[in-house]
């Protein structure tokens, strides 16, 4: 049932996004309150903390329906309409200075409020409705280190709720408004076609760049330098530059050491592009010359990717291309370093949000198998020792299979070590 009310509502979409005058993050709100029922709302709130000045990135769902990048505003939207002036109105954007609407588009039932009236506007219609659904962006963990007491904020609003609502349900807008962000707009695919673009670029000149003894942030600052020159002002998460043992954590980013003969180097990055990421990891031998031991995991890397990759198209789930990664590792007797998951949505988080189990046109996934062998391992061939290879590919769902959108930067070992020759 969900599936055939998915595809009746996003096929037209897709298709009037290309219109001009058509704004998407305003039909994205049409959509969403004729998902609601006359005794729902939904409230979102933009993230108030702004942790690195330069980087604010906004909480997904509000961005989605607003396209507002900024702190201090909230989105409340109910389709039995909230009075406002006499007025009824069913989608309210209280908003903290007038540079933040400049450039909304609003439909008939839409109006703009001052971010104080929010509190008295919603408390009047808190007690209309049987559910709500929000954005929690602000409610996380508070350790009273005094007391050594453990709050989770999100808990304690609820049971705060309920005992001023208690007929009120709440729920979290994540799946709610995920149902719609699981199936990317052209526009969508689009900006992270361009992310993939950028990223690929990026990857490109630090391959060129790299020789033994460069930095890991040396080769961060080539793939950055052409995000910003390209104008994707922000990172969709932080660059993993990692250099010998470096490349077995998998979360690596301090990049602060220094490459020496020998080591292979993964590199896991992605630019964003107008809100929406791309995600591509290339595994490079600083040498310019892999090692007959690296070729031959490089390989078996690669060759799962590829054939997990040709398994894509609409109607597969993503547990059975997992499987088949999981198998393919088994049969080479290595599937005890294959340490992380094979694939996750891309979109406007890095690890974008999903609602269906099989692929769909316009989803959004990576692909992105790695074998780790840690030098402590007394299981692990001794050959292969102290190094990890990861090789991820973010690829769009089309109508009869697949698009890989990162093409751009080489992957085949005879193709990186022919760029690596090639020197600025
Ligand atoms: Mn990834």
């Amino acid at each position: 049932m969900k599936k055939i009310i998915l595809v009746t509502f996003l096929l037209p979409y897709v298709a009037i996004a290309q219109t001009s005058g058509f704004d998407e993050f305003q039909a994205r709100r049409d959509k969403i309150l004729s998902m609601l029922d006359t005794t729902q709302a939904i409230v979102l709130k933009a993230i108030n903390v702004q942790p690195l000045a330069n980087e604010y990135i906004q909480e997904h769902n509000f961005f989605y329906l607003t396209g507002i990048n900024s702190a201090s505003n909230t989105l409340l939207m109910s389709p039995k309409g909230i009075v406002v002036g006499g007025k009824k109105r069913t989608t309210i954007i209280f908003y903290s200075d007038n540079s933040v609407i400049k450039n909304l588009k609003f439909g008939p039932n839409d109006t703009v409020l001052k971010s104080m009236e929010f509190k008295p506007v919603f408390n009047k219609l808190l007690p209309t409705i049987g559910k709500l659904y929000y954005s929690a962006p602000d409610l996380n963990l508070v350790n009273d280190w005094i007391s050594d007491k453990a709050y989770f904020m999100e808990r304690e609003m609820k049971n705060r709720m309920k005992t001023l609502y208690p007929n009120l349900k709440l729920e979290s807008a994540e799946y709610f408004v995920g149902k719609l962000r699981t199936i990317k707009s052209s526009q969508e695919i689009g900006y992270v076609r361009r992310a993939s673009n950028i990223t690929a670029d990026g990857l490109i000149s630090a391959m060129k760049m790299a020789k033994p003894g460069i930095w890991e942030y040396e080769l961060q600052a080539a793939v950055e330098y052409e995000y910003t020159r390209q104008g994707a002002l922000l990172r969709g998460f932080p660059s993993i530059i990692g250099s010998g043992l470096n490349n077995l954590v998998l979360h690596y980013s301090d990049n602060n050491c220094q490459t020496k003969n020998g080591d292979l180097v993964v590199m896991d990055v992605g630019a964003k592009y107008m809100g929406y990421s791309s995600d591509i990891t290339r595994t490079i031998p600083i040498s310019g010359s892999f090692t007959e031991a690296q070729k031959e995991i490089y390989s078996m890397v690669l060759q799962v990717q590829k054939d997990a990759i040709a398994m894509i198209k609409p109607g597969v789930k993503t547990a059975d291309i997992e499987k088949f990664a999981r198998d393919a590792f088994k049969k080479l007797g290595y599937q005890d370093y294959f340490i992380h998951g094979l694939s996750h949505p891309v979109g406007l988080d890095v690890h974008d949000i999903s609602t269906e189990p099989e692929l769909k046109p316009g989803m959004i996934i990576t692909i992105e198998p790695g074998l780790y062998f840690n030098p402590n391992d007394k299981n692990a061939p001794e050959k292969y020792k102290g190094f990890g290879v990861r090789i991820e590919d973010t690829i769009l769902v089309t109508e009869n299979g697949f698009e890989i959108l990162t093409q751009k930067v080489p992957k085949e070992i005879a193709e990186i070590e022919r760029l690596m020759k090639k020197k600025k």
